[in-house]
């Protein structure tokens, strides 16, 4: 941005968007724009056309469905995928308040699954089935979540398809994902702090940390005291454990916790943090000039646990150490575990390059980026660099409300800009150069999405392997890119090629509420399999139950009465369940568990117990189990519920409740 007349105007409606304390929209965008005299069109000016003479076909290698002659035609990558024809990426989703996680295929973006997690789900049966209630534990209680970042677990740098992990941000958990079932297996509830936002994991030499911001400060512990006591409210970065989900420490921190991302070598996570004063009303978080990223040195400390150094909060036993420290010596500075970057206004979004060697913290009411270059924290935290301002190695003007930025892994990143409804290309090197007084245009392309973008994602972009062919623009608002359908809207993804120089829009695909975050993972790095192996680990209570009970799942049809519960197995080999009836007494504790003998991949069983609210699947192989109290007399009759075969709907059975 050389022009000094557009980088006025973009700090003008930045300047009003502050004042007014709320989030422009486009219309108001659109008037601000023509106060500055310039148009949007004029805005973007030269550089958003600066790619579209050097558009070409794509550099890297073309994914193994395309039809190369058609790609060849269209300038760029192939996005149809035709019946029959696999996708090249595997696509997880958040669902936000949904509080599920959804698979899609990439390029298509069709839809593969939906995995319930914090959620309840009624063809599946989580939240009803024991084995899914024993993993949602004590959080059961809980009918919801808000889940906003997914990530796939890591060795060295490369994704290793072993699980996903997400948070909820409504009710504090992490949860985390097999990613050979694709079932979610564990759930922790985060101790004395609230709201998990940003979650990262460590990326070498494998993810044995799973990171959690907690976003909203509380009194330490939470237990009632200083509740009118700002002051005293605080929050911390929780680390679990990735294979025991246990939190293993937890750090207080200045200000709050938004967004976060690791480093490269195990060593760093960095958090952004857009409320500094730790207020508790827009006014006064929106106050200071800046707020700050704060990176952790994990083994400065896991160094001070190993010490002994740290101390508990309230009931918990989890080792809490204290990082606080950005006001030390009269301004931002940071501890022998933390350094405060200071980052201009309110920054979202934190990225690492996957070249390993940058952080970037995405501006949101500053129009910039800011860069930090992790050796230069490195040197900080070993006392060759004394103002952390000085890890700072260039801050690009992006434009207008910045959330989000990915990478192609040529050089070029992309930046979601909220407020100006853009992705903008712009290339790393550049911005360093500009940052050192060069007189270079670092900006490539500002491409319109529709509209108001939150994250943006490229394919691969979060691990080493960033391959730069498709980017995904998640926009919050649809507006009248669709058929309406009420008053609530769907939300607008937009499928961009980003292989060639230009970027390309090729796609718009509604989605249900509210997808936050995105990652796309190469089909090579994922391996699902077809059917349950019998000594899974998910229903091994169940198994470990029928076995108390002498019961043999894979060929037992019976009810085990023991005293007023009653245990009922039976098996199901399409089109019949192995029992046509059972008969309990009205009040009775029915545990009813099916196996699925049935091995063919896809052949699925549910057990649907009518005017009972009970439903869930059986997949090949596998075995579940509900326990419900008979409490109505007279003739149930259950039934499978996932289409099965020709008799499918013969497939069925009579409860008899005796009164
Ligand atoms: Cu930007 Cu929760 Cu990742 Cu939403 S966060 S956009
Ligand atoms: Cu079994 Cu439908």
């Amino acid at each position: 941005m050389t022009d000094r007349k557009e980088e006025g105007c973009i700090n003008d409606s930045a300047e009003k968007e502050l004042k007014e304390g709320t989030v422009l929209q486009a219309e108001e965008q659109a008037e601000g724009a023509g106060k500055c005299g310039i148009s949007r069109r004029g805005f973007l000016g030269a550089t958003a056309l600066a790619g579209v003479a050097g558009a070409g076909a794509a550099t890297g290698i073309m994914p193994r469905f395309s039809k190369e002659a058609a790609a060849a035609s269209n300038g760029g990558l192939d996005y149809n995928v035709g019946p029959g024809e696999l996708d090249e990426y595997y696509g997880f989703w958040s669902g936000g308040h949904s509080g599920e996680v959804r698979i899609l295929g990439i390029p298509s973006k069709r839809e593969l699954m939906r995995i319930p997690v914090f959620n309840r789900e009624s063809a599946t049966g989580w939240g009803q089935t024991n084995e899914s209630k024993r993993i949602l534990g004590d959080s059961a209680e809980f009918g919801n979540g808000d889940t906003h970042h997914v990530h796939v677990s890591y060795t060295d740098g490369s994704y290793d398809g072993r699980y996903a992990f997400v948070n909820d941000k409504a009710n504090t958990r992490v949860a985390r994902i097999r990613l050979d079932v694709m079932k979610t297996d564990k759930i922790t509830t985060v101790p004395n702090v609230t709201s998990i936002h940003g979650i990262r994991l460590q990326k070498y030499p494998k993810t044995g940390y799973v990171f959690a911001n907690g976003e909203m400060i509380v009194p330490l512990p939470n237990d009632g005291r200083d509740l009118e006591n700002p002051e005293n409210y605080w929050t911390m970065m929780s680390a679990l454990d990735a294979e025991t989900m246990e939190v293993k420490w937890q750090v207080i921190v200045d200000g709050n916790l938004d967004n976060n991302d690791t480093d490269y070598e195990g060593k760093y996570v960095c958090s952004t943090c857009y409320n500094a004063p730790r207020g508790v009303t827009l006014e006064q978080m929106m106050g200071p000039e800046r707020d700050w990223a704060v990176v952790l040195n994990v083994p400065a400390i896991e160094a001070a646990i190993e010490a002994g150094d740290y101390t508990t909060i309230g009931d918990s036993d989890v080792p809490v150490l204290d990082g606080r420290g950005a006001q030390a010596a009269g301004g931002p500075g940071g501890s022998d575990i933390s350094l405060y970057v200071p980052v201009p206004r309110s920054p979202h979004g934190l990225n690492t390059t996957p070249d390993g060697k940058y952080f970037i913290a995405n501006g949101k009411l500053s129009p910039t980026c800011t860069v930090i270059e992790i050796a230069k924290v490195d040197e900080w935290f070993e006392g060759r660099l004394n103002d952390p301002r000085d890890t700072v190695v260039a801050e690009p003007e992006i434009g207008l409300g910045p959330l989000h930025t990915t990478f192609d892994g040529r050089g070029n990143c992309y930046t979601s800009v909220f407020l100006d409804s853009q992705v903008v290309k712009w290339n790393l090197a550049d911005a360093l150069r500009a940052h050192e007084g060069e007189d270079v245009n670092y900006i490539r392309q500002k491409l319109d999405v529709h509209y108001q973008i939150g994250h943006t994602k490229a394919t691969m972009a979060e691990s080493k392997d960033a391959d730069g062919k498709w980017l995904v623009a998640l926009c919050k608002f649809s507006k009248d890119r669709f058929l309406p359908v009420g008053p609530l809207h769907a939300e607008n993804e937009q499928l961009i090629d980003i292989s060639g120089e230009e970027m390309k829009l090729v796609k718009d695909t509604p989605t249900f509420a509210e997808p936050h975050d995105c990652i796309m993972v190469h089909r090579d790095y994922i391996n699902p399999v077809g059917v349950w192996q019998r000594d899974d680990p998910y229903f091994a209570e169940t198994v470990e139950m029928a076995k108390r009970d002498g019961v043999t799942l894979e060929s037992d049809n019976k009810v085990i009465r023991d005293g007023n519960k009653v245990r009922v197995y039976m098996t199901s080999v399409a089109p019949s369940f192995g029992m046509t009836e059972f008969k309990v007494k009205q009040g009775d504790e029915v545990t009813l568990v099916v196996t699925n003998l049935d091995a063919i991949e896809d052949l699925h069983h549910g057990m649907c117990v009518t005017n009972y609210g009970i439903n869930f699947e059986i997949a090949p192989q596998a075995t579940a189990s509900v326990t419900f109290v008979a409490d109505k007399p007279g003739v149930h009759w259950y039934y499978c519920s996932w289409f099965c075969h020709a008799l499918h709907m013969e497939m069925s059975g009579r409860m008899l409740v005796e009164a």
